[in-house]
């Protein structure tokens, strides 16, 4: 199998990214479909396009995350949920505070921020951030979510949700992560989530509004070995095989936290 990753920027300034893994004869095809996707992008028009093809021999194949619809209908109480969910998964709220200042306040890093539960950030390159890289997700798993979602009339957002799902699965499945919070920094799209293990993605419509180009993302993690950690999340490859379904409803209609998932 071959990892292709692809990313665009205009100065120093990122534009997006994206990545899949595919069988020598769909390189081809992943390439020019990561091509038209960096030169249409609402970021703008890049000026660099980075195309890195490489095989990767072991693969890690994952189940992925739950997913959970919050019902949270405006930025206001999207926040608040989402605050509150990483106050029950354990974050300290001093953490959960200065995450969402860097967020709105929009770094625009490549990559995301490293926090521990002191609320110290640990990347090395503040800029660029940590990037979780080489991972994708079968077809057979992303029909089954791709049919899940169009049951709950969310057919029109699967590409972003199958990408940020299988981002935050590989995130999840990295030992030390406690949570990630992540809204997108598409000027268009408004939506964000909270993901662990124990609580799965929890999506909140509405993390942002319109026409904000801020957006980002926070891995929250506890005792790592910071180049361990990142080797992992930069370097192994993950394909998500299996979709664990849709729940609704619940508390904010957000995910109750299953007690006996260990984080
Ligand atoms: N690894 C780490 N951080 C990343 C990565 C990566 N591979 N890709 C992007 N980021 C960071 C970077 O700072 C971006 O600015 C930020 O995340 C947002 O990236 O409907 O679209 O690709 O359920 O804009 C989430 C909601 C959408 C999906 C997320 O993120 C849904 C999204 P974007
Ligand atoms: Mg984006």
């Amino acid at each position: 199998m071959y990892s292709v990753r692809m990313r665009a920027g205009n100065g120093t300034k990122h534009i997006s990214g994206a990545e899949r893994i595919v069988q020598e004869c769909d390189i081809k095809a992943a390439v020019q479909s990561l091509i038209e996707r960096a030169l249409s992008h609402d970021r703008g028009k890049p000026d660099f396009i980075n195309i890195s093809i490489e095989q990767v021999n072991s693969i890690k194949h994952l189940r992925s995350l739950p997913v959970t619809l919050s019902c949270a209908g405006n930025v206001g109480d999207g926040k608040k949920a989402a605050k509150s969910l990483l106050s029950q998964l354990g974050i300290p709220s001093l953490c959960v505070e200065e995450a969402f200042s860097i967020l709105e306040n929009g770094e625009s890093m490549r990559g995301a921020i490293l926090m521990n539960m002191e609320g110290e950030r640990l990347e090395p390159d503040k800029r660029r951030g940590i990037r979780a890289s080489r991972m994708d997700i079968t077809a057979h798993a992303a029909k089954e979510l791709e049919r899940s979602l169009a049951v709950h009339g969310m057919g029109e957002y699967f590409t972003h949700i199958k990408e940020a799902l299988v981002l935050a699965t590989k995130v999840a499945s990295v030992e030390g992560t406690v949570a990630e919070l992540c809204w997108s920094d598409d000027p268009f799209y408004t939506a964000g989530y909270v993901a662990s293990r124990k609580a799965g993605y929890v999506r909140f419509p509405h993390l942002k509004n319109e026409g904000d180009f801020r957006g980002g993302r926070v891995f929250f993690v506890n005792e790592i070995m910071l180049e361990d950690y990142i080797h992992e999340m930069e370097h192994r490859a993950v394909i998500v095989d299996e979709f664990a379904g849709i729940n609704t409803g619940g508390k904010y209609g957000t995910a109750v936290i299953d007690k006996k998932n260990k984080s």
